[in-house]
């Protein structure tokens, strides 16, 4: 090889080195900017804030009203864990709210009591009960009604002799769950917190 090719190659070489280390350079000069720009989009696009968790303390309550029949109007709702239950007493007597368990007519927790209204016109009495898990909850009303043993250990709610009104026992039950097809069953009453057919209204 001549030395005049030598050269020539030499050249060849340094423009081929040349070209690859420009390349080189623009790629990672492309990077830089492109990184930039990513993270400048990034601090431009505006923040979505968190979406708050539905809170059930928030939805409206479920009321179940007690009347002068010695009756819950709405013996089976349900709610969400955590929605209020709110029991309304239209009624002049006073109410307990028991819980118990039907498999062993053992008492549960004792949800509430209400006094009675003194009639038209007086404050109503109410009772708020919030129940955190989802399950089913049945009670009744200690003066009103009575647990009867009906096989093994098991018990259901029976009218209690010398009271008055409606031969069903006053019980009921509150089922706590999410399920939205057993939530849209609530009678349209439970949306209304005092009913005008009784004291308050
Ligand atoms: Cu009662």
């Amino acid at each position: 090889m001549s030395r005049i090719a030598v050269s020539e190659n030499r050249r060849h070489i340094t423009r081929i080195g040349l070209a690859a280390t420009l390349l080189m350079l623009a790629v990672l000069i492309g990077l830089n900017i492109t990184g930039v720009g990513c993270a400048k989009a990034q601090s431009a696009a505006p923040k979505k804030p968190a979406a708050a968790p539905a809170s059930a303390a928030a939805l409206p309550p479920v009321y179940v009203h007690m009347n002068g029949f010695n009756a819950f109007v709405e013996s089976v709702v349900a709610v969400q864990p955590g929605q209020p239950v709110i029991f309304v007493d239209e009624d002049t007597g006073a109410h307990t709210i028991q819980g118990y368990n039907p498999a062993t007519g053992k008492p549960t927790k004792l949800f509430g009591m209400v006094l009675g209204t003194k009639g038209p016109g007086h404050k109503i009495s109410t009772f708020k009960a919030v129940f955190k898990n989802p399950g089913v909850h049945y009670y009744y009303c200690t003066m009103h009604a009575m647990l009867e043993k009906v096989y093994h250990h098991s018990v259901q709610p029976a009218h209690r002799p010398m009271v008055h009104g409606f031969a069903g026992a006053m019980a009921g039950i509150v089922v706590v769950t999410r399920d939205p097809a057993l939530l849209a069953e609530n009678p349209t009453t439970c949306k209304e917190k005092i009913l005008s057919d009784y004291f308050g209204g």
